[in-house]
């Protein structure tokens, strides 16, 4: 893993001594603290890819909000850096510190705190993992409004934190528009107590929605109040092969007007990706032949003979009209398993090779084969691409496609300093001029944080720096990540 490039310890903030960790033993007790102990801080120093590494000597478990408030409290008053961290499945390295920032874990505050199934509002601790919540939602017949891959991992929390969006945005829509309520400490210790569970309440500045991607720099979300929709009776997953990036939005089109409410999923990958993925992988092949393209549909109804009907005429079009070259339909659990599990075992698969450069961006539906067919030429033309000696394998793409939200992830057999050199700030510009996002729902963190103005105005961005210094005047919460620096 690299240390992080370019970056010089901001020394206004305190280095830890003896007494700090007494102060925070008195708050979060012997169990409740990880002090000088290399092994046990490794995991809380390094991220999910093992792309940085920080150098924290105390982690912090806090069990309480009060025990958060405490914490920040004092970090605030002796100038101490601090770092939020949920399930540190973070891609865009957000969740572990840059030097020896302190880390704040959630993991010790994982209980649900209410719900209610008349409505499907719950409410619950912010390090409550993602897929914990859905599994404890499913013996009551609702289900979380989310989901993603790292799901057995993150924390509600840091879904909250980077605004996930994930494989059913399409369908339930993003946590701004789920989430009813906070509760997030503020860096000065304060608990701002947005627990509403109303759907609506229309007195004042909607202050929640702040919070939600902010990436642990302005505060910690402690608890979280959200709508959960009832889990469907019915579900069921297709994939289709097809010939042309035309085709996958000519399906994803009639899949809006002939599926229409029960479409809950619509992604897709190109067989670049599948490539990466069988190479990684022992799974059977899901069709007969390969296919340039594949998109994977998931409709979920309350009514399956209804929703077979329609999915298998909107199938049978898509062969007749040969939009599609071929088609499956899961026939049972296991079947939809497979499925999902290649779309969802990309990210693995990846993680495998010597070095992959990830790129989460979003731009117009139709834009998105044309970025990755750029991005091929771009680094042949660099001489990095398409020899028997270039360090790039391959570029892939798969994602969300209904949302405009492409995975663009380079893979390579080495690192070699001239790819990153070639696809930043290429990449960007291309994006911008798309008036795209160069960060769809992974974040900023370290790694997009200096691109910003790619994508935010000049005006935003002074905005943002406004917030942040007045919630976080010392800098404390999540230093060196998120807005850009100079
Ligand atoms: P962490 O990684 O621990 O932290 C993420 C950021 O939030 C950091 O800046 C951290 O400081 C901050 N933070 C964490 N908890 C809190 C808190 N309680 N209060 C304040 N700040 C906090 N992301 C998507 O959006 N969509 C996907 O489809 C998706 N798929 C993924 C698949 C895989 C296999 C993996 C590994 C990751 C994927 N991600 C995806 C990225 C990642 O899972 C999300 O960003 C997730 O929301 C991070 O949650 P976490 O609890 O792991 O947060
Ligand atoms: C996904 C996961 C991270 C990546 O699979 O939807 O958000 O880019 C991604 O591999
Ligand atoms: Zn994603």
């Amino acid at each position: 893993a690299e240390k992080y490039p370019g970056f010089n310890r901001n020394e206004q903030f305190k280095k830890l001594e003896d007494s700090d960790v007494d102060h925070f033993k008195a708050i979060v007790g012997e169990t409740g603290l990880i002090y000088n102990n290399e092994d046990d801080l490794a995991a809380f120093n390094t991220d999910w890819m093992n792309k940085y590494r920080g150098q924290s000597q105390l982690v912090l478990k806090p069990k309480t909000t009060q025990q958060v408030a405490d914490i920040l409290k004092y970090c605030t008053e002796q100038s101490i850096a601090v770092v939020p961290q949920g399930g540190n499945t973070g891609l865009v390295g957000g969740s572990i510190p840059v030097f020896d920032e302190v880390v704040l874990s959630l993991q010790s505050m994982n209980s649900i705190r209410s719900f209610d199934d008349v409505s499907g509002i719950l409410t619950a601790d912010a390090g409550c993992i993602l897929e914990g919540l859905d599994n404890w939602l499913n013996e009551k017949g609702y289900m979380m409004p989310l989901d993603l891959g790292a799901k057995g991992s993150c924390h509600i929390g840091g879904n909250l934190a980077t605004n996930a969006g994930g494989l059913r945005l399409l369908r339930y829509g993003s946590l701004h528009g789920t989430v009813l309520g906070l509760e997030v400490v503020l860096p000065d210790g304060s608990i701002l107590d947005s627990m509403s569970t109303l759907r609506k309440d229309n007195t004042g500045y909607d202050l929640k929605q702040l919070f939600i991607g902010s990436e642990g720099t302005i505060g910690v979300i402690t608890g979280v109040s959200i709508l959960t929709p009832r889990r469907p009776k019915a579900v069921n997953v297709a994939l289709l092969g097809l010939n042309t990036y035309e085709d996958v939005q000519k399906a994803f089109k009639q899949s809006r007007s002939e599926l229409s409410e029960i479409l809950s999923a619509f992604e897709f990958w190109d067989n670049n990706a599948l490539q990466i993925y069988k190479k990684h992988s022992d799974a059977k092949p899901l069709m007969e032949n390969e296919y340039p393209f594949y998109v994977l549909i998931e409709t979920s109804g309350s009514n399956k003979d209804h929703d077979d009907e329609k999915l298998t005429n909107y199938l049978e079009n898509m062969m007749v009209d040969e939009v599609a070259q071929d088609g499956v339909v899961a026939q049972d659990e296991t079947q939809i398993k497979n499925i999902w599990g290649v779309r969802e075992g990309f990210t693995e698969a990846l993680g495998k090779e010597a070095a992959v450069y990830k790129y989460d961006v979003s731009m117009p539906v139709n834009k998105i084969n044309d970025c990755l067919e750029d991005m091929r030429q771009h680094l042949k033309d660099g001489g990095v691409f398409g020899q028997p000696d270039s360090p790039i394998i391959d570029v892939v793409g798969y994602g969300h496609v209904g949302d405009g939200n492409l995975h663009l992830n380079i893979a390579a057999n080495r690192v070699d300093k001239r790819v990153p050199a070639l696809i930043e700030p290429y990449l960007f510009e291309w994006v911008a001029k798309q008036n795209g996002s160069i960060s769809a729902e992974h974040g900023l963190g370290v790694a997009k944080n200096q691109f910003l103005s790619y994508s935010k105005s000049d005006g935003m961005i002074k905005m943002m720096k406004t917030m942040k210094n007045l919630l976080d005047p010392k800098g404390v919460l999540n230093p060196y990540k998120y807005l850009p620096s100079q």
